[in-house]
């Protein structure tokens, strides 16, 4: 049977990559490989830019599916909603959608009439046993972990137990996308998964639900074999040899040090490539320190979200101090690896004060690369559901559409100026404090300091927004030329930035 999948992927990084075409999807790509393997015919229609109704019913005639297969984040239900009524509109076919949001919020997925099935968690061995039944013309309403309609009445199949052997799965497969136009071969990223899951619990992120659903499913978190990963890479770097180092998107890739003993130095031994990786604080010493360096690592992104200890701790449940982090990054500095961070604005509760000491913490551990976004309440996360014990989802619905412009929570702490403005001048603010800090002797660093406290809360966020077109390239002048000169020619950009660094991935 032949299946095709459909995957949105349209607003990503668009501001610092105005030719992004989308990225290499990890989940698509095991459910192709999987389904491949078991004598299946696949194929994407990657929605990478605004769809054109037509078109799409053209293509999607032209596949002749047998099922039309959607994965999705929370924010692109919407589009997929569209998706699935042309995919109805061009003749009817059979659909199915996965994916955090279909997992974590099956009966809002499947209210959408265009959407006949979803299927909750890991896909592949679902993904299979269904379509080897559909192909055969098998009753397949039984399929372990896939809710299907049936006549305007939801069966409910319960989730299968979690596969605990990642290697019997075939490595993804990455030739049914575009692979040469993706933000992946323009970067020279080779992207892997070593494993699977996240033991915390933070409340804004989708793993502590994942982790109720598996409870009685063995270990959520699970490493593969050090031997299967580098055959996978050793794989990929044979289709794909100008990519030039390797991206492990696990969500805490440093988590396990026994698995990274027994990996990293074979990886160094036998791939040799730079890497970069994700990791929690709490997992990172000095000894980790020093072999992730060793084995070649030149970045390590890790998760600050607030600077506040209280709104880390108690609001996100993220259980690091910031003296942690401070070390953390000091490691970092030492070793010679860039830590970069991830924070958030806009977290309930919080006041403009608390998105200050997020800027000044980031400012503190010279952070390499900082990324920001507004706080978005993710449905029947756990900060969702305080978002709605609290009446904060008022602000426009509660339906995610966007993940880096707009906050879609309405906080009696912090108004929806404020958090525009500590969105926006988040790294305006971070340069200055870096300034008062780093740059400035003594008595002068203190009162900079103070200055800049006052500045950042004084009353004027409306006048600040207002202006920021205009300091944006007075304080970051190299970076807004960049960001023009992308526009106009980013190949030429990125060529020339490799020249400089040596290095083509920021
Ligand atoms: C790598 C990653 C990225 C990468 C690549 C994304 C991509 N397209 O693959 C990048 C950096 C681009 C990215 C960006 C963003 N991400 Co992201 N990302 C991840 C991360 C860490 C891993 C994804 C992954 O590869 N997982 C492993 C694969 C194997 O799992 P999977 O994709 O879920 O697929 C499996 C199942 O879901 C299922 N499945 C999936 N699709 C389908 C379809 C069918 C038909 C079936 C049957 C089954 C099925 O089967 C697959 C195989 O088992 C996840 C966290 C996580 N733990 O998943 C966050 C995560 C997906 N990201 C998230 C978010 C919010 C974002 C951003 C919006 C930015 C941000 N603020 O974080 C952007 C938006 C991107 C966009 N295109 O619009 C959230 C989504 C929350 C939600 N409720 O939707 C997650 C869950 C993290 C979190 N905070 O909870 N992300
Ligand atoms: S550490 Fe990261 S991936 Fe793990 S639960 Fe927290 S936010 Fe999610």
């Amino acid at each position: 049977m032949k299946i095709t999948f459909v995957l949105p992927d349209l607003n990503y990084v668009r501001e610092y990559m105005p030719d992004y075409d989308g990225v290499f999807a990890q989940g698509i790509g095991y459910l192709s490989s999987s389904l491949k393997h078991a004598g299946h015919e696949v194929s994407l229609i990657h929605v990478t830019k605004d769809p054109e109704r037509d078109n799409y019913i053209e293509i999607l005639k032209g596949e002749k599916p047998g099922l039309v297969a959607f994965s999705l984040f929370s924010h692109q239900f919407g589009l997929v909603k569209e998706l699935a009524g042309f995919t109805k509109e061009a003749g009817g076919f059979p659909t199915i959608a996965g994916g955090v949001h279909p997992t974590i919020a099956p009966e809002n997925t499947l209210s959408d009439d265009s959407i006949d099935m979803v299927c909750i968690g890991e896909g592949e061995e679902a993904l299979v046993e269904l379509c080897d039944k559909m192909d055969r013309g098998e009753d397949y309403k039984d399929v372990g972990s896939v809710w299907v309609k049936d006549n305007g009445i939801i069966v409910r199949n319960s989730v299968r137990t979690l596969n605990q052997n990642l290697e019997n799965r075939p490595f993804p497969d990455r030739s049914i996308f575009d692979f040469e136009k993706l933000a992946d071969a323009k970067l020279g990223m080779l992207t892997v998964l070593a494993g699977r899951g996240c033991p915390y619990n933070c409340t804004y992120c989708c793993n502590h639900q994942y982790k109720k659903l598996y409870a009685d499913s063995g270990k959520y978190v699970r490493f593969r074999d050090p031997e299967s990963v580098i055959r996978e890479i050793k794989e990929v770097k044979k289709d794909y040899p100008y990519l030039e180092f390797v991206n492990f998107l696990d969500d805490t890739f440093c988590l396990n040090k026994n698995w990274l003993r027994k990996f990293l130095p074979r990886y160094k031994e036998e791939i040799n490539m730079p890497f970069h990786g994700n990791s929690h604080v709490n997992v990172l010493n000095e000894d980790v320190v020093k072999l992730l360096k060793e084995t070649g690592c030149e970045h390590l992104s890790i998760g600050i979200e607030s600077g506040n200890e209280h709104i880390r701790k108690e609001v996100l449940d993220r259980h690091m101090s910031n003296e942690q982090i401070i070390n953390a990054f000091t490691l970092g500095r030492k070793y010679g690896i860039n830590f970069s961070s991830y924070n958030m604005v806009g977290v309930p509760f919080e006041k403009i004060e608390n998105t200050m000491e997020t800027v000044k913490l980031n400012a503190t551990v010279k952070s390499y690369k900082t990324h920001v976004s507004i706080f978005q309440p993710y449905p029947h996360t756990s900060l969702y559901d305080i978002c709605k014990e609290n009446n904060f989802l008022n602000n426009g619905g509660s339906e995610v559409s966007t993940f880096f412009g707009k906050s879609v929570v309405a906080l009696p702490s912090i108004s929806n100026e404020q958090i525009q403005f500590s969105y926006k001048y988040f790294n305006v603010f971070l340069k200055l404090y870096g300034v008062a800090y780093f740059m400035l002797p003594g008595a002068f660093s203190g009162i900079m300091e103070k200055v800049l406290d006052k500045l950042y809360l004084m009353p004027l966020h409306r006048f600040y927004l207002k202006i920021y077109p205009v300091v944006f390239p007075l304080v970051f002048p190299t970076a807004f030329i960049k960001r023009m000169l992308l526009r106009i020619a980013p190949r030429l950009v990125r060529r020339l930035k490799k020249i400089i660094t040596k290095r083509s991935y920021s």
